[in-house]
Parts: structure tokens; C-alpha cells; sequence
């Protein structure tokens, strides 16, 4: 068992990103069940839901004659326009039916103001408005965060960056984690968490 300080994120493990959603993420059913393995190791887990209205300007229908895929800009910068996904209440939201999550004392739901999309658990695209997470995290005595889940570049690797931000110790364990990888995502998210002290593991 690891100490109360290091808590254990499983990021956005939805149906929506997995084999056959809306925002499919190659491979992304293939982490469950080394991260239902994991969390036997840690007294403090937290789940993150990717939780969108189906008005949410993250999404490309939402924007007419807009490419999925395609980047606009935002009153906070750049923001890729997606497909539709885990719009709230739907079966793509849900988490993968085989993540085990019973062990969870907590679970964080993101990306619900339509105007302003959360990639980070922490904060939103803006990078000012919190999600309430450090709160928590930093009431239950947490110094650590262990980042698992979905996707490595885009949600994974913010909540890394802000939780690096915010004078956490952090750990990504890549085998349990699987990338969008688009135009390069992939390879910048890796040396922006590396630079960040971020421990890939
Ligand atoms: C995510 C794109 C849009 C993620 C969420 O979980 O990485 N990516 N919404
Ligand atoms: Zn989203």
C-alpha cells in the first residue's frame, strides 16, 4: 500500500474514448484492468468524468461548417473542435463498464460550462477557473499524484502540468495511459511534462 499522500487520478476512462465512442482513442479499453490493479495500491483514488452539455462549444457540430478536428479560437486561445462526446447522461459518458469504481472516494466532472472546455482536472482551458480537485486533494493531506487514463496528451498531460503548477510531486504511468496523438500531440506532451519534472513511468 502506498502512503495517504499519493493519490492515484484515473483520467476520462469513458466509453466515449474508448474503442467504438464518439472520440474513439486507439488501444483506450486496454488500460483497465492494470488500473483496476492499480488502485488496490492506494488509500486515495479519484476518477475524472469528461462531463459536456450537448451545447458545449468543444464540439465541432456546435460551430457550423467546422471541421472535426479542426482548431478554433476561443476568449481563452486555441481550442480543438471535437467531435461530440461524453455529452452528460449519455452511454458515452459512462465510465467503461470494467473500470472498477467502487474504490474511488471521489469523482471529479469537467468540461460542463458550454462556453469553456477542461481538458486538466485542475483547472479549466482558461487555466484560472479550478475544478475544486486541489481542494480536495490538498485537504486529505495529498502531496503526490499518480495520473493514469485517457487521453496522454490532451487530459492526462494538462492535469500533469497543472498538478507539476501547483507544487505536487507527479508521476504518469504511460503503460496506462493511451494518446489521440494529433499533428505531434503526443510527442510535445511528453517533452512539456518532462520539462515540468513530470516522472514518466
Ligand atoms: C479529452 C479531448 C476532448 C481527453 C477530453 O479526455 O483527453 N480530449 N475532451
Ligand atoms: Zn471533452
Amino acid at each position: 500500500m502506498r502512503p495517504a499522500t499519493d493519490a492515484l487520478i484515473v483520467i476520462d476512462v469513458q466509453n466515449d474514448f474508448c474503442p467504438g465512442g464518439a472520440l474513439a482513442v486507439t488501444g483506450g479499453d486496454e488500460i483497465v484492468k492494470g488500473i483496476n490493479a492499480l488502485m488496490g495500491e492506494f488509500q486515495a483514488v479519484v476518477l475524472t468524468q469528461d462531463w459536456h452539455p450537448a451545447n458545449h462549444l468543444s464540439f465541432a457540430d456546435n460551430h457550423p461548417g467546422a471541421a472535426p478536428f479542426s482548431v478554433t479560437e476561443m476568449p481563452y486561445g486555441p481550442q480543438v473542435l471535437w467531435p461530440a462526446h461524453c455529452v452528460q447522461g449519455t452511454r458515452g459518458a459512462e465510465f467503461h463498464a470494467g473500470l472498477r469504481t467502487g474504490p474511488a472516494q471521489m469523482v471529479i466532472r469537467k468540461g460542463f460550462r458550454p462556453g469553456i472546455d477542461s481538458y486538466s482536472a485542475f483547472f479549466e482551458n482558461d487555466k484560472v477557473t479550478p475544478t475544486g480537485l486541489e481542494g480536495y486533494l490538498r485537504s486529505r493531506g495529498v502531496t503526490h499524484v499518480t495520473l493514469t487514463g485517457l487521453a496522454t496528451d490532451f487530459c492526462v498531460a494538462y492535469s500533469a502540468l497543472d498538478a507539476a503548477g501547483l507544487g505536487f510531486g507527479v508521476t504518469v504511468r504511460m503503460d496506462l495511459c493511451r494518446a489521440i496523438d494529433l499533428d505531434g500531440s503526443l510527442a510535445l506532451a511528453r517533452s512539456r511534462m518532462l520539462a515540468a519534472n513530470v516522472g514518466l513511468a
